[in-house]
């Protein structure tokens, strides 16, 4: 049993309502469940294979879910790059390797199976690309049509082709993403469309099982949890899966929630170093790291709390370290992300240059889509394949052999 309740006024509304936000003070609404009436038996649980469907019980979805084998991923410890920066307890939790490359795809599940529940006919979304690419996918794979808007020439390669192939109407606009968002706000209220960007409070239930795996996975709770923001549905969305694991008596205690974001897109940083109440926009954001290129994060009131109540952290990197780290994660520890996903490792190793992470810290770095979703950005950053005549001396000249 679960309602819909207004993160701020606490109204509620019954769960098969097709709402995005309060009607009373107009916030945005999570699902809240019965914590007392469920039985949860953590026996069970870790009886199941590690999907975000281990954790049925806290997901709304009644139905047969639509589902690609979404979570799951990966938790890697990063022994060697995690000692050049003094720590033994770096991991990252990869979810580039979900089915379309990146964590949207547990929302995805989600979402789309809550669009089928709720007798929903076509789905719909911003994005600044890997939504699009995620809801492409379910959308697919459910049977319904999706529409997608994108922020023309703001989206990785990789995204877009996935969006196209899956068979979404791709429709890019001449705006960011914070316009395209209002955008399809607007076209889903109008005509019905479901809309799954993260003011839906159904699809960030399936991106709160990163929390419930990494915990899982690690054997504890770790001290920290770093994630890379954009919109902050991500990190609110963990934070809320931990509140539920501690009203359960599952766990006994919170990570430090931390957000990372690009420089010239950080305004959740900005607000949390200048203490202020709330988010000031940033009407121009700009990075190399196009997934986090937005400047209106609908979910930062919640990620705000997130941070503040679990004594958190939040700093901005530059696109020059987002990078570096990009390389790093790929030659160091062979692990391929794109760039807005090595922000969040980046954050760790300017936050314990600074002093201000304590170097014996658990600590979990989500890294949320894989390489190959930019292989633009991969391609300018690395001398190109040497091309040689077809035999042998030549190959010998080129190894300098
Ligand atoms: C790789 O696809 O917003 O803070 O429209 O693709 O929950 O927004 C993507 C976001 C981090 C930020 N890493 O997560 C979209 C979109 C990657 C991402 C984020 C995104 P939120």
């Amino acid at each position: 049993m679960y309602r819909l309740v207004c993160v701020s006024c606490g109204a509620e509304y019954p769960p098969d309502e097709i709402i995005y936000h309060c009607r009373k003070c107009g916030h945005l609404l999570a699902v809240q469940y019965d914590l007392t009436d469920l039985e949860i038996d953590p026996a069970v649980w870790r009886s199941r294979p590690l999907s975000v469907w281990r954790y049925k019980e806290l997901l709304p979805v009644t139905i047969p879910p639509v589902t690609l084998a979404e979570g799951g991923t990966p938790l890697y410890h990063l022994e060697r790059l995690g000692k050049s920066m003094g720590l033994r307890h770096l991991y990252a939790k990869h979810e580039g390797m979900n089915p379309s490359g990146s964590f949207k795809d547990r929302g995805m599940t989600v979402g789309v199976s809550m669009a089928l529940q709720l007798r929903r006919t076509s789905v719909a979304c911003a994005s600044t690309g890997n939504t699009s690419a995620s809801l492409a996918v379910y959308g697919a794979k459910a049977g319904i049509p999706a529409v997608v808007l994108l922020p023309a020439g703001k989206v990785a390669l990789g995204k877009v082709a996935q969006a196209l192939m899956h068979g979404a109407k791709v429709i890019s606009i001449r705006g960011n993403f914070d316009r395209a968002l209002e955008m399809v706000h607007d076209l889903c209220i109008s005509h019905g469309l479901y809309l799954l960007n993260s003011v839906n409070p159904y699809r960030l239930e399936g991106q709160k099982t990163i929390g419930f795996e990494a915990i899982d996975q690690l054997g504890c709770v770790p001290d920290r949890f770093v994630l890379p923001v954009g919109n902050a549905g991500n990190i609110s969305a963990v934070h809320k899966g931990l509140i539920e694991l501690v009203a359960l008596g599952l766990i006994d205690r919170y990570p430090m929630m931390t957000g990372i974001q690009a420089a010239g897109s950080a305004p959740v940083v900005r607000a949390i170093e200048e203490n202020l109440p709330e988010v000031i926009p940033e009407p121009h954001p700009d990075t190399v790291a196009t997934a986090i290129r937005i400047g209106a994060p609908v979910n930062a009131e919640k990620a705000l709390t997130a941070i503040r109540k679990t004594g958190g952290l939040a700093a901005s990197v530059t696109d020059e370290e987002i990078l570096k780290m990009q390389r790093d994660l790929a030659r160091i520890e062979g692990i391929g992300v794109e760039p807005a996903s090595a922000a969040s490792v980046a954050g760790v190793r300017k936050l314990v240059t600074e002093g201000r992470i304590d170097r014996d810290e658990k600590i979990v770095c989500v890294v949320t889509g894989h390489l190959l979703k930019d292989p633009e950005t991969v391609i300018r950053q690395c001398e190109p394949p040497i091309e040689i005549d077809a035999d042998l001396p030549s190959l010998l000249s080129a190894l300098h052999l």
